[in-house]
């Protein structure tokens, strides 16, 4: 190629679940020239939304942070790396003289779960913390899945995923893939496979309080009272025992504990009784629980809309059984594991048996709830800053998160992050969260990092794989985001702000290495672990690299390094830049389960418990209004609204309110809308839709930019208010922890 000529190169977009390949052109000078969506794509085949062609924005956009900052006099001021080092040391030591390790907590964004080096590497900065006090998005999002699936499977990686291709019914609840392109499922063009289930004769049936694009688009739209989908679900099960229809598969069927527990706690959940207040008429009831059963295959898929609910986890619970009770579990147009190139708990260990999932290693310190997964729920990291006492928080460390913006009873939070005495932040902006920080780190741009979807490939609706290099060259000070991560690691530890973070690398592969070779259940079970190092670290290969092909060649699929010759290693895939296809899911139980038993936990205790509390709420009084939030397609969270060509246009921050309500409140189209829940109030533009159900006002969350201290000059224009200064941190999902984000009861009034 002559060096006047434009490079192409191929790289997933890391913005969403979606896995999209992009192919992207470079010019001599170094600059993204065009971004279009990567035909040749195994997995995408071309397909990209309006986010995807802004990562050359977002690459350039003068606010996004180049350089280190250290907070003097109140202000954010550019240092170099090394004094920015020296910050977060000197920081540290202070407050661990001062107060221990106790004081001291992390929060984890939902970047982490799109980026290779914080998957790899945020395990050894916690642990060199040393602090019980963990928290991530996770608690504002998915860990109701995780939970559910844990304790009905094993581990908290089994969560089984719709077969969108081969389905022939859909029933989607909570979840708007036409803005979000999905999740949980990682399937670019969702909206084309849903359009792809109807074209080939199937149904798709969208549950929501709002009728959204993904309604539009579908068979029917069945508008629910927020909330109540686990009434609404229980109803389906009870109608299926009723009328003898549910059709166990026999195969599933042998390797089930508590079927009859299930049938006896759905029973009090007739139609009758639910329809009232899941606003679902009864004969909708029986008409879906019979498409469901009698349709050649079917799939039950729920998301954020019944997981940040009180009922998250039994809603993620009753999500797999309906899918065991139509007959189509773990069964080709059901619902399925995949079987990750780079493994996952479902693959790892002894096939069929394993410890099982627990939860309550630890409580929090101020209200006592337990740790799932090794965290806390968010909920209450305000509470554990503010509350005097030993082990009191009074440090933090963001990565990739604006929990500020995005958990609830933001501004108690942000109230308790101004009064910590150190904080550091991971962070490609200074804003709402991180504005708080007395050193920001920046991670390099998207395009100057490596990248493969870890997390998001485990629950694929293909088993498949894509390795990118860096697009562009990071500038030679930038530390690549694994590394900072490693540095942080060393600091903490005690290391101090000159350690070596390639020695803490080499010790980290060395580890993971050793451990395998001794594990009877490993495929590289056995062989000598300098031999396999030294493959591992040919052509100098370090890092995220290094650690990628490790998992891959250890993997389902993996070459072990040369004992299965046509088997996956990071060469494999660098020689498929159009990324790896092993193929749709296939049938994995008995071999996937990890529970104690060896069987699948139909009726877990703590969920049989949970239905008590399902069956109170047909009976608790319900407020006259409730909140609900929504995505929009060109909106990602809190963080994307500093690129114009995505906030231009009608993108914005407005409250829905049906005809009805907007009469009855004395609002009109474009008028200001106070709501007031329990511990906030915020004035919203209004938008008049039938869109919404009556009693249900949304408004879109990761908004409210502009505030004093933060640099993104676009967001700020438009400025938007923060639907999360509603949302209660009292109230959470008792078995999982995780915040209650939609359905909150407000009061609406005319400004
Ligand atoms: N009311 C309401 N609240 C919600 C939700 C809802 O539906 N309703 N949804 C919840 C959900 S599902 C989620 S996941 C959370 C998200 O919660 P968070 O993860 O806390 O918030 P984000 O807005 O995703 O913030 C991402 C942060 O990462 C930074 N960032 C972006 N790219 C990178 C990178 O490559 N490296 C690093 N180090 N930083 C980067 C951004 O600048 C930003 O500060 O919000 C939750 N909040
Ligand atoms: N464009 C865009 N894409 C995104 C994101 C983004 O912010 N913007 N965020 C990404 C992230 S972090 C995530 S986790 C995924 C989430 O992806 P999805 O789960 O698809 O999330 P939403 O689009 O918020 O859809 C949730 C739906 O639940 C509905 N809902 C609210 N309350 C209830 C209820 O009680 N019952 C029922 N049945 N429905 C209810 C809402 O009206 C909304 O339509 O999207 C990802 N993709
Ligand atoms: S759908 Fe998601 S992964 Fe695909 S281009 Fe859009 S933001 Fe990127
Ligand atoms: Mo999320």
């Amino acid at each position: 190629m002559s060096d006047t000529a434009n490079r192409t190169v191929f790289r997933t977009c890391p913005l969403c679940e979606a896995t999209c390949g992009l192919e992207i052109t470079v010019n001599p000078q170094e600059q993204v020239v065009r971004i279009r969506g990567d035909q040749k794509d195994v997995f995408s085949h071309g397909f990209i939304c309006p986010k995807g062609s802004t990562l050359k924005q977002l690459h350039e956009d003068p606010d996004r942070l180049r350089a280190p900052l250290v907070k003097r006099n109140g202000v954010h001021v550019e240092v170099t790396w090394d004094e920015a080092w020296r910050e977060v040391e000197r920081g540290f030591t202070d407050v661990i003289a001062r107060h221990g390790r106790g004081a001291l907590s992390a929060y984890l964004g939902n970047p982490n779960a799109h980026n290779l080096g914080p998957q790899m590497y945020t395990s050894a900065m916690l642990k060199s913390m040393g602090s019980r006090n963990i928290f991530s998005a996770s608690s504002v999002d998915q860990v109701p899945m995780h939970v559910a699936g844990g304790y009905m499977f094993g581990t908290a990686q089994s969560i089984p995923v719709p077969d969108l291709d081969h389905t022939d019914y859909l029933l989607m609840l909570g979840a708007n893939p036409y803005a979000s392109n999905g999740s949980l499922c990682t399937a670019p063009d969702y909206p084309g496979r849903i359009q792809a289930i109807r074209a080939r004769g199937g149904k798709v049936v969208v549950v929501d309080p709002r009728r959204t694009k993904t309604a539009e688009e579908s068979d029917e739209w069945v508008s629910i009272r927020p909330g109540t989908d686990g009434l609404f679900m229980s109803a389906l099960l009870h109608v299926m025992f009723a009328e003898g229809i549910a059709k166990v598969e026999p195969r599933i069927a042998s390797l089930a504990n508590g079927l009859d527990e299930l049938k006896a706690a759905v029973a009090p959940f007739s139609p009758s009784a639910v329809t009232a207040m899941t606003g679902i008429p009864e004969d909708v009831i029986v008409r879906i629980a019979r498409e469901l059963c009698a349709a050649p295959t079917s799939a039950v898929y729920g998301r954020i809309g019944v997981n940040t609910v009180s009922f998250g986890t039994t809603n993620a619970w009753l999500v797999n059984v309906l899918n065991i009770v139509t007959g189509n579990f773990d069964k080709r147009g059901g619902a399925m594991l995949t079987t990750p190139l780079a493994g996952s708990a479902t693959t790892r260990g002894t096939a069929g048996k394993g410890k099982g999932f627990a939860t309550g290693r630890g409580h929090s310190r101020v209200s006592n709830k337990p740790e799932v997964l090794g965290e806390y729920p968010v909920a209450v990291l305000a509470e554990e800053m503010l509350t005097p006492g030993e082990n009191q928080i009074r440090a933090a460390i963001t990565v990739g998160g604006n929990p500020v913006m995005s958990t609830p009873h933001s501004h108690q939070l942000d109230t308790a992050f101004a009064g910590l005495e150190f904080m550091v932040s991971v962070d490609i902006y200074l804003n709402e969260t991180t504005r708080h920080a007395d050193v920001i780190l920046p991670s390099p741009s998207a395009l100057e990092k490596d990248h493969y979807d870890l997390g998001l490939y485990t629950y694929a609706v293909r088993n498949v794989g894509n390795y990118s290099q860096p697009v562009l060259k990071k500038s030679d000070d930038q530390p690549d985001e694994w590394e900072i991560l490693l540095k942080l690691a060393g600091i903490l530890q005690g290391l101090g702000a000159e350690c070596d973070v390639a020695v803490i690398d080499d010790n980290i592969i060395a580890a993971a290495v050793t451990s395998a070779v001794a594990n009877s259940s490993s495929p590289i079970s056995g062989r000598d672990a300098d031999e396999i190092l030294e493959l591992l670290s040919k052509d100098g290969r370090r890092g995220t690299a290094r650690m990628l092909d490790f998992m891959l060649q250890v993997g389902p699929y993996g070459a072990a390094f040369g004992t299965n010759a046509n088997g996956i290693s990071l060469d494999v895939m660098l020689a498929n830049p159009h990324g790896v296809d092993m193929g749709p899911l296939e049938p994995r139980f008995p071999e996937a389960l990890r529970t104690p038993s060896g069987r699948i936990e139909v009726s877990p205790p703590q969920l049989m418990e949970d239905m008590k509390r399902l069956y109170a709420s047909l009976s608790t009084p319900q407020s006259d209004m409730v909140l609900v939030g929504r995505r929009e397609l060109k909106s990602n969270n809190s963080w994307m609204h500093n690129i114009k060509v995505l906030t231009k246009g009608s993108l914005s921050c407005t409250a829905h309110v049906h005809p009805h309500d907007a009469q009855r409140f004395g609002l009109s189209e474009g008028s200001v809308v106070r709501i007031t829940s329990r511990v906030g109030s915020i004035d919203v533009p209004v938008e008049i839709t039938d869109a919404v159900r009556q009693g249900v006002v949304s408004v879109p969350h990761g908004w409210g930019h502009g505030v004093p201290g933060t640099r993104m000059g676009v967001a700020a224009e438009k400025a938007g208010v923060n639907s999360n200064i509603l949302t209660d941190d009292k109230e959470i999902d008792p078995l999982s922890g995780n915040a209650v984000l939609n359905a909150i009861p407000v009061t609406l009034a005319a400004v």
